[in-house]
């Protein structure tokens, strides 16, 4: 019954697929010259036309209206059911990192659940914290298990399904041990244990391997399938929100961190995710959002670069259903993301933008940041402050920050150095 229900998405996926192939869909555009013109809609006026002056009514009307407006349009409803959990402390190296970080793993398992695969936690803590007072942590999900984050011996190799890499280290969807630290230059660790912060990292495929029939092993097997098919059914980007505040509730009961200054963090898809966890979920302290792109930190009708078509045709398994019908009128949706980007206010946001990735529309992530700041300016806060977009290397911003980096779509050590420093300016000095 699952598979009979879950076609037409599928279905409606491959009909925009040939849509496309019969050019019925308008280019992707990456002349600055021919990004029509469009109107933002303001958000600080209410659905029905009223202004916003006071973090009151922000917080009390406008902020729970775009919540609902951002489920019912993009990411789809995040069930309010608790998935009961048991925490599992399956290691602990007290000399991890050459002896400057403690290493912990923990299974979450999902009680009620044991066919479900569980997420399994890694967690760094560094041992030289001035002062002694519990670290700040990221938290953010990798895209090729734990194991591909460093090549530190001691870490499980995920079990998991992965998707096949050409280069052989991945084979019949399961990782060999050639894959460990295949993206270590995504988590420089080193760096980040000598700033004094804690990692939590966790594989994205735990919560949802990402394919379009991958919630059949994943969280939406138990929690909202998408049998239901509503138009607000969560999907895979809704999946991995939700497991960044899991992942959260766990740290909680840590005692080695200080989950009260927690900053989520996520690349590209991640990206997508790690914003939408952020505006969901206020105890995630501060959000950083690198190369999100379409879905994630740009603007959607600003017409440069990936479009809602092409996401939802490539990836019909992301967004709700109801997101495919914005698709060649991004004007009539009744959001656009620098709104999603307001609802982190008043906490410290970051998006991050790389000169290579034009898919992601650099300027357009870098515009969507300048416009929360009205909503930063309720509370007293300093955004972007300013409408040039940077050149390259030329961080702008406070509460809310942006960076240029040369390069393509990644994550970079330089990257993470602005991270760090903007961490360090903003939660870190609220002990
Ligand atoms: C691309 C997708 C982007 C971004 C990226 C990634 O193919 O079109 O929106 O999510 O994948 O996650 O690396």
């Amino acid at each position: 019954m699952p598979t009979l229900l879950f076609k037409p998405l599928l279905f409606s996926g491959l009909l925009f697929t040939s849509l496309l192939s019969y050019g019925q869909t308008p280019d992707i555009n990456y002349d600055e010259s021919k990004v029509p013109p469009y109107t933002l809609p303001d958000p600080l006026v209410t659905k029905a036309g009223k202004k916003v002056t006071t973090v009151r009514q922000w917080e009390t009307g406008r902020r729970p209206e775009l919540l609902k407006l951002f489920a019912d349009n993009l990411y789809g409803r995040t069930p309010e059911r608790r998935l009961k959990t048991r925490y599992e402390v399956r290691s602990v190296d007290s000399s991890a990192l050459g002896g400057t970080a403690i290493r912990k793993q923990i299974s979450v398992v999902w009680t009620e659940y044991p066919d479900l695969p569980s997420l399994e936690l890694l967690l760094y803590v560094p041992k030289n914290r001035v002062g002694n007072n519990r670290p700040p942590v990221f938290v953010g999900l990798n895209y090729m298990g734990n194991h591909s984050i460093t090549t530190e011996p001691g870490i499980a190799l995920s079990t998991h399904w992965l998707p096949n890499r050409p280069d052989g280290k991945v084979v019949n969807n399961r990782a060999t041990e050639a894959a460990r630290g295949v993206q270590q230059s995504r988590w420089p660790l080193e760096l980040i244990i000598s700033k004094g912060y804690a990692v939590a990292t966790a594989y994205y495929g735990d919560l949802e391997p990402d394919h379009p029939e991958g919630w059949k092993t994943g969280i939406r097997s138990v929690l909202d399938p998408p049998t239901t098919a509503r138009p607000d059914s969560w999907q895979a980007i809704g999946v991995w929100a939700w497991g960044m505040s899991r992942m959260l509730d766990y740290l909680e009961t840590d005692g080695l961190v200080d989950a009260k200054r927690a900053i989520v963090i996520g690349h590209s898809r991640q990206g997508k995710a790690a914003l939408w966890a952020g505006a969901q979920d206020q105890r995630f302290a501060a959000v950083i959002a690198n190369e999100s792109g379409e879905g994630g930190a740009a603007l959607s009708r600003r017409i440069y670069g990936e479009t809602i078509e092409r996401l939802n045709s490539s990836f019909p398994h992301w967004f709700c259903p109801q997101y495919r019908s914005y698709v060649n009128r991004p004007e009539a949706l009744p959001v656009d993301q620098h709104e999603l980007l307001a609802l982190i206010a008043p906490r410290p946001l970051y998006v991050a933008s790389a000169e290579g990735d034009r898919w992601a529309d650099p300027k357009g992530e870098f515009l969507s940041a300048r416009h929360t700041d009205p909503v930063y300016q309720l509370y007293g806060k300093k955004g972007i402050g300013i409408d040039t977009w940077p050149s390259v290397h030329q961080p702008v911003g406070e509460t809310v920050r942006y960076h240029l980096r040369t390069g393509e779509h990644d994550v970079k050590r330089y990257d993470w150095e602005q991270f760090l420093d903007f961490a360090e300016k903003t939660i870190d000095r609220r002990q």
